[in-house]
């Protein structure tokens, strides 16, 4: 339970395994991986001992989805995949065949921008349906609609839920947390700060102080 630090640009050797020291875990984008390479991805993984996300939104056939994630199994404990493929020839796959090497799925449920209301939000039976299918241990969904991850929340008890939105898209520390998420996840507010670690203290304590005000459960 707690806060997870959104990297999507190379940050300075050592600092993954700082942030790491002070949040439950990193989420290592699309975009860091293309600047830094897939080395440095596996090194920042391997300096974390927390929860490690790799967040490529997986959004294809299943082979190709097994060929993104194949470089970085073994070194990340979770991988981000969208909804809307459905299951079978993508997500069905996909999900086999990160259980078969110890992974974990955690499929997008919504999104934390407004567009997300023009498709995701418009269809969430159908998406629902896909995670009740797929069966994925977690969730993204957006502190930006804190309804939505109550929805969530209330329907898939047992899994993780993973906010983005808060900090530099609005969403004040501890919403998502209280409205029932596991994590919320803090990217440019934490990354940007003149310091980084200092910035995710201080926004892993406002998440905490938070949960016990609203007395969500800490995980
Ligand atoms: P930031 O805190 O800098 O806004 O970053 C948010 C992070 O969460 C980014 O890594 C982005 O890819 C991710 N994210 C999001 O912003 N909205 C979503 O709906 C899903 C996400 O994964």
């Amino acid at each position: 339970m707690g806060l997870i630090v959104a990297i999507d640009r190379p940050l300075e050797e050592g600092l993954v395994e700082r942030l790491c020291g002070v949040a439950s875990g990193v989420k290592v984008g699309l975009p860091a991986v293309l600047r830094a390479g897939v080395e440095w991805a596996r090194r920042a993984a391997s300096s974390c001992r927390g929860l490690k996300v790799l967040d490529f939104k997986l959004a294809d056939v299943a082979h190709v989805m097994e060929a993104i994630v194949e470089p970085f199994l073994g070194y990340y404990d979770a991988f981000i995949a969208h909804s809307f493929l459905g299951g079978p020839g993508a997500l069905t796959e996909l999900s086999r065949i990160l259980e078969r090497e110890g992974a974990r799925l955690v499929l997008v449920a919504s999104m934390s921008h407004p567009g997300s209301l023009e498709v995701y939000d418009k269809v969430s039976g159908l998406i629902e349906a896909v995670i009740d299918e797929v069966d994925p241990w977690g969730l993204v969904a957006p502190a930006t609609r804190p309804r939505v991850i109550g929805r969530l929340r209330r329907r898939y008890p047992g899994k993780a839920i993973l906010a983005p939105g808060v900090g530099a898209q609005g969403a004040r520390p501890g919403t998502a947390v209280c409205a029932g998420a596991d994590y919320e996840i803090v990217g440019r507010a934490i990354v940007d700060s003149p310091d980084p670690v200092k910035a995710a203290l201080e926004i892993a304590s406002e998440v905490e102080v938070a949960r016990r005000g609203c007395g969500a459960e800490a995980g």
